[in-house]
C-alpha cells in the first residue's frame, strides 16, 4: 500500500513537472489515460530481466506468460520510437507489482485501475488495486518493450483506468463451428486489447454445439457432428483460459426464439420447426423466422421449461459468471402462430406478449436464483410486436442489451431505469457488409430492396475501424442516464464467418472499440477525435498482434508508413 502511495505521488509529480509530450510515439493500445514520458529514452532488457509478484493462480500465469512474452516477442516497430537507447543506464533487471487486494473476483465492475511506474534507472513498479488491475498494467508494460535485443522505454509514468467497466466481443458459435483454440486465441487478443468480457452467443436454431450434461440429446443431435461440440471440460479450459486473462466469459442461451436446433432432440416443445422460412407468396410480416432456420421454443408446453431449466441449472453450473445471458431477441409472431395450442390460445384472447410474459415469469425467477443477472436483447422491452411489461422485468436484476437504432434504443433503455449494453448494429456488427447467403432473387434479396441479382447483402455496409471508432456510446444522455451505460460489446454473428476468416473480421476493428471504451477517442488538449494519431498508432498494434499469432487485418499499403505525410 505504502510504496503504492509512493508511486502516485511519483507519478503525480512527474505530470505536473511535465506536460505529456504529444510529439514522441506511444505505441500503446488503447492509450492510457494518463502517459508522461518526459524525457524519452529507452534502456536493455537485461535478459536476467524478471517479474517479481505476489503468488495468486491467475496473476502468477500472466506473470509467467509476460515474461517470456518480452523476452521473446523482439516486436520490430514500423516508426522506431524517437528515442536514443540510452547505453549509460543499467538494463532494467526488474518489475515489481503490488496488488492491495488479492481477493477481488473477476466481477463486473472490479477495478481495473494501474500505475506504472519505469523510471531512468533502478527497478520498475506496477502497482494496482487488483490481480485484474495487475493485468492490464503488464500488457501495457509489454507494449512498452520493442526490438532485438530488447530494449524498454525508461522514465515513463502511466496511471490507467478504464471509463467503461463492461467491454466486450459477442461470438457466434451456433451458425459455424470454432474449435477451441480459434476462442481461447480470441480470448488472449481481447486481454491485449484490455477488453474483458467474452460473450458467448453458444446456441441458436443453426445447431446447439454445447453438451448439457443433464440433457445430452440437445447437443448429440443438435449440434453439426461429434467433432462440432463443446464438452465440459472444454468450458472448463476456456473460462480457466478467461480467468488467466483477466477475461470473463458470459454464455448466452437464446430462447425461445432461435431455438430451432432443440427440435432435433425435442420436437415436441418447438414451434415451427424444419418449416420453410418464409413462405412463397407471402409477405415479410408473415414469414416464420429472421432467417432460414426456423423454430421458436413454445411457452404452453410445460416440457419446455423441464428441459430449458435442466439447461440453465447446468450453465449456471460449467460458467461462474454472475451474468447469465438468456437472449429473447426477434421472436416472430408466425412461428408461434404456426401451433395448434397456441392457435387456440389466441383464439381465446391471450396475445403472443402474453406467450412472452408467461415465458419470463416462468424463466426469469429460476435463473435469479442460481445468483444471477440476466442479460436480454433489447427486443423483450421494445420489439413493436412482442414485448413484456416492465413489471416482468426488475431493474436490479435485469440489463438489455441494445441493438437496433443507435442512440434512441439506448436511450429508451436508461430513461426507463434499465441497465444498458451496447451492440448497435450500425455501428458494432463485424459481420455486416460481407454480401447475402441466400443466393439470386431470393425473397429476402427483394424483401431488402436488391434487385441487382448479386445475391444482396445479409446486413450492411461495411463497418470500418473508423465507423466503430468514432461510435459514442453515451451520446444524447444525461449524466444519470449515462450512468447505466455499462458498455458495450462489437458482434461477430456467425452466417458467413467461420474460423477461416475469424481474425481478420474481428481484428483490428475491435480493438477500435476497446480504445473508444477504455480512454474515449479524443484528444485530451484538443477534444477532438483523434483518428490521425489512432490511425499510426492501430496500425502499428495491428503488425504487433500479427507478432502475437492474431491475423488481424491490413489497414493500409505497408508503403504508407516508409511515406509518411
Ligand atoms: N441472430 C440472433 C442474429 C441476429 C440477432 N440475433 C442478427 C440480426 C440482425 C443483423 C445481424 C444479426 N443473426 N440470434 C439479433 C440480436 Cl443485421
Amino acid at each position: 500500500m505504502q510504496s503504492m502511495l509512493l508511486i502516485i505521488c511519483a507519478a503525480a509529480f512527474w505530470f505536473l513537472a511535465f506536460p505529456i509530450s504529444s510529439e514522441t510515439n506511444v505505441w500503446v493500445w488503447p492509450k492510457p489515460r494518463t502517459f508522461s514520458w518526459p524525457t524519452p529514452q529507452a534502456t536493455l532488457l537485461s535478459p536476467a530481466f524478471t517479474i517479481a509478484a505476489p503468488n495468486h493462480t491467475h496473476l502468477s500465469a500472466a506473470v509467467k506468460r509476460y515474461l517470456h512474452l518480452v523476452h521473446a516477442e523482439h516486436h520490430s516497430p514500423l516508426v522506431t520510437p524517437s528515442v536514443n537507447l540510452t547505453p549509460s543506464y543499467d538494463p532494467l533487471q526488474t518489475l515489481f507489482v503490488a496488488v492491495s487486494d488479492l481477493a477481488a473476483p473477476l466481477h463486473h465492475g472490479v477495478n481495473e485501475s494501474y500505475t506504472l511506474a519505469i523510471p531512468l534507472s533502478g527497478p520498475a513498479n506496477l502497482a494496482a488495486e487488483t490481480v485484474w488491475g495487475a493485468m492490464r498494467g503488464l500488457e501495457t508494460f509489454s507494449q512498452l518493450v520493442w526490438g532485438d535485443p530488447s530494449r524498454v522505454a525508461v522514465g515513463v509514468y502511466i496511471w490507467d483506468a478504464p471509463l467503461f467497466a463492461h467491454r466486450g466481443i459477442m461470438l457466434d458459435t451456433s451458425r459455424n463451428y470454432y474449435p477451441v483454440e480459434d476462442i481461447v486465441r480470441t480470448i488472449g487478443a481481447m486481454s491485449a486489447n484490455k477488453l474483458n468480457l467474452f460473450h458467448w452467443h453458444i446456441t441458436d436454431s443453426h445447431s446447439f454445439p454445447l453438451v448439457v450434461p443433464s440433457e445430452p440429446d440437445l447437443a448429440a443431435r443438435g449440434s453439426y457432428g461429434p467433432d462440432m461440440q463443446y464438452s465440459p471440460d472444454d468450458v472448463t479450459r476456456i473460462v480457466q483460459f478467461g480467468l488467466e486473462h483477466g477475461v470473463r466469459v458470459l454464455p448466452e442461451i437464446d430462447s425461445p426464439g432461435h431455438t430451432g436446433s432443440w427440435a432435433e432432440a425435442y420436437p415436441e416443445i418447438v414451434t415451427c420447426a424444419n418449416m420453410f422460412w418464409w413462405p412463397a407468396g407471402s409477405e415479410w410480416e408473415d414469414r416464420l423466422a429472421s432467417e432460414p432456420g426456423t423454430g421458436h421454443l413454445n411457452p404452453l408446453n410445460p416440457k419446455t421449461y423441464q428441459v430449458l431449466k435442466r439447461v440453465i441449472h447446468d450453465v449456471a453450473t460449467l460458467f461462474p459468471e454472475p451474468f447469465f445471458h438468456s437472449g429473447a431477441d426477434e421472436i416472430i409472431p408466425g412461428c408461434w402462430k404456426a401451433d395448434p395450442t397456441i392457435q387456440s390460445f389466441l383464439s381465446n384472447g391471450g396475445t403472443l406478449s402474453q406467450l412472452l410474459e408467461m415465458f419470463v415469469n416462468s424463466t426469469l425467477p429460476y435463473i435469479l436464483s442460481h445468483n444471477r443477472t440476466v442479460v436480454y436483447w433489447e427486443d423483450v422491452l421494445l420489439d413493436g410486436n412482442i414485448k413484456v411489461p416492465t413489471t416482468a422485468l426488475p431493474r436490479e436484476h435485469v440489463i438489455l442489451q441494445t441493438w437496433n437504432n443507435g442512440h434512441n434504443n439506448t436511450k429508451r433503455i436508461v430513461s426507463s431505469g434499465y441497465r444498458a449494453i451496447v451492440s448497435s448494429s450500425e455501428f458494432y456488427y463485424l459481420d455486416c457488409g460481407h454480401g447475402g447467403f441466400l443466393g439470386n432473387d431470393s425473397q429476402f434479396d427483394q424483401q431488402a430492396g436488391d434487385n441487382s441479382g448479386n445475391g444482396g447483402s445479409w446486413c450492411g455496409p461495411f463497418k470500418t475501424w473508423q465507423t466503430i471508432y468514432n461510435y459514442d456510446i453515451t451520446y444524447g444522455l444525461s449524466g444519470e442516464e449515462a450512468k447505466l451505460v455499462l458498455g458495450g460489446e462489437v458482434a461477430l454473428w456467425s452466417e458467413q464467418a467461420d474460423p477461416t476468416v475469424l481474425d481478420a473480421r474481428i481484428w483490428p476493428r475491435a480493438s477500435a472499440m476497446a480504445e473508444t471504451l477504455w480512454s474515449g477517442n479524443r484528444d485530451d488538449q484538443t477534444g477532438l477525435k483523434r483518428y490521425a494519431e489512432a490511425m499510426n498508432r492501430l496500425n502499428e498494434w495491428r503488425y504487433r498482434m500479427l507478432r502475437r499469432g492474431i491475423r488481424a487485418e491490413p489497414l493500409q499499403p505497408l508503403w504508407c508508413v516508409r511515406n509518411p505525410g
